[in-house]
């Protein structure tokens, strides 16, 4: 069972440091690196009792600050079958981190026990990873003396992207089951996705080189290893970003959130005119595509239209396989472009869901559809197979050549996409093999529909908790008489939309807009945001 003064010494090494809140976020703990340690040394005891809890499952954490500058860093829990820390426990990872001293820490950790009916003596297993931030390995020592102080079985995955470490957690719970997801390896990672994306591209034209950038993060040699088990003859991958040795340089003027925020080719990035390249972010959980148009101006190919290009292809080979009882849906946030939400509903067709910002969300209301494709306008996003769906595909059998060939490539999509979290690597298979498949260019993709001009901004206000939303976070509650005022400024607008809401990751509010125009919509963006000031 637990022994409370032994994890009373071990803590005394990790103090809280006085006058910090910490809040167990969208993304988890999420701040300056020099921060952490206190917080990493709990996120420990509390992976530990969450195991215990679920019946000595294992319980992932990974530690990454994702996008953020090279001095932040964050950690978060990673559930049994992949998927965020259960809601519910959020707070105890808050009540954790908060504990001024070794008593009020023991204290919340007696709570936690006897609220959950914890059985202190049930052993407990948990494997971690961390990104390549230099911060990481001080982290991961006070982690594991978070973990000893509490006796479990510890699995050091190394140096991993975070869908990596998504992808090993679930494949520890279900080996040997029926629904086994793979071998628990890096090289099993690698082995299942090279291995289903060499079967639905199988016959097809190999299409020119994709750039990639890597953010000079994690993503850049793991895309290597990952083309390597592919194989050139399949897919050519030429990195650019791919230092993650050199300090300084992650995410720096480079990456997905920088291409998609500054609208902009990434640093050291050379594309001309029919090239065709794509980011990541900086632990490899995000992709957004894009190229520059004959008269050089840069296009965006954004988590929508992934969103659209995976939808459309797996509708038409549901279609073809003869296997109408499987329903297709898609889930985006209050940040899809506009364009992007009509081309879905009255082009092709498919339901669409509009959840709050937060992959949990978009990964819950997902699980509602047969087949539930989910993505971030960043580019965060996956698809999602329910049981029924994978049954379906895997039982079936067809009657045509046409139909036996869709089956075979829904079986192998249902082993390409990292069905636990989005994936820029897995995501990136998938674009490039409907594109090969398809033998589109990215303005070939890009054709199905014009994104509005939008513009996303935000404003530091003094206490960004006021800000309360609904709708999806698309309509404000309060401040009120607040979303009077941003209604009465959109009515003033073309095809004008807007909305406001409380980041999760940042102390800042966000204020997006967009409209008919690029000259509009800024003025709305830059109108809204003075309400907000
Ligand atoms: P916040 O800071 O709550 O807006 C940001 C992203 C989310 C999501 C989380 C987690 C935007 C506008 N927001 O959330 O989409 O990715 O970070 O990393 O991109
Ligand atoms: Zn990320």
């Amino acid at each position: 069972s637990i022994n409370y003064d032994k994890i009373k010494e071990a803590a005394a090494y990790h103090p809280k440091p006085q006058d910090i809140n910490y809040t167990y976020g969208t993304a988890g703990f999420r701040m300056k690196a020099d921060l952490l340690d206190s917080v990493i040394f709990r996120v420990g005891i509390l992976a530990v009792l969450r195991s215990k809890k679920l019946d000595s499952k294992t319980i992932g954490i990974m530690i990454t600050a994702s996008h953020n500058p090279e001095h932040d860093n964050g950690v978060k829990l990673v559930d049994p079958y992949g998927e965020m820390l259960e809601q519910s426990w959020e707070n105890y990872a808050t009540q954790l981190a908060n504990a001024q001293t070794e008593d009020e820490l023991v204290d919340v950790i007696k709570q936690i026990v006897s609220n959950n009916d914890i059985d202190e003596s049930k052993p407990a297993n948990i494997v971690y990873a961390r990104d390549t931030r230099p911060s990481g390995p001080a982290l991961v020592s006070a982690l594991v003396d978070g973990l000893k102080s509490l006796n479990s079985k510890i699995i050091d995955f190394g140096v991993k992207t975070t869908p990596q470490l998504h992808y090993v957690t679930r494949c520890y719970n279900v080996q040997g089951t029926e629904d086994d997801y793979g071998e628990p390896t890096e090289e099993g990672y690698y082995k299942k996705l090279a291995t289903a994306f060499r079967k639905v591209v199988e016959g097809k034209s190999r299409l020119t080189p994709i750039h990639i950038d890597a953010a000079n993060g994690v993503g850049a040699p793991k895309m290597k290893e990952l083309a390597k088990h592919i194989g050139d003859e399949y897919l050519e991958a030429v990195l650019v970003n791919d230092d993650y040795t050199t300090q300084g340089k992650l995410n720096y003027q480079c990456g997905a959130d920088f291409v998609k925020t500054s609208q902009r080719l990434p640093f050291g990035s050379k594309i001309k005119h029919g090239d065709r390249a794509a980011s990541f972010d900086g632990d490899a959980d995000r992709i957004v595509y894009y190229y520059v148009d004959e008269d050089n101006t840069f296009k965006l190919l954004d988590g929508d239209k992934i969103a659209g290009l995976a939808g459309g292809f797996i509708i038409d080979l549901v279609k073809t396989a003869g296997l109408e009882g499987i329903n297709v849906g898609v889930v985006q946030t209050a940040y899809a472009n506009g364009s992007s939400t009509t081309y879905l509903e009255k082009v092709m067709n498919v339901p669409v869901s509009c959840v709050p910002t937060g992959v949990k969300h978009l990964h819950h209301e997902a699980e509602k559809y047969d087949i539930g494709v989910y993505f971030e306008a960043n580019g965060h996003g996956t698809v999602l197979f329910s049981k029924k769906a994978l049954k379906t595909i895997h039982s079936a059998e067809g009657q045509t050549a046409e139909q036996k060939e869709a089956i075979e490539k829904l079986r192998a999509l249902t082993d390409l996409i990292n069905q636990t979290v989005g994936d820029a690597l897995s995501d990136l298979l998938l674009v490039e093999a409907i594109l090969t498949n398809r033998q589109w260019s990215l303005k070939q993709w890009d054709q199905a529909y014009s994104d509005l001009p939008n513009r996303l901004v935000k404003v530091v206000v003094e206490n960004r908790h006021i800000f309360k939303t609904t709708d999806a976070e698309r309509k404000l509650l309060e401040p009120t008489g607040l979303q009077e005022q941003i209604n009465e400024l959109i009515s003033k607008y073309k095809n004008g939309r807007s909305f406001v809401r409380p980041s999760g990751t940042e102390d800042v509010v966000r204020v997006y807009a967009e409209a008919a125009t690029r000259e509009e919509c800024d003025e709305l963006a830059y109108k809204v945001a003075g309400l907000v000031y």
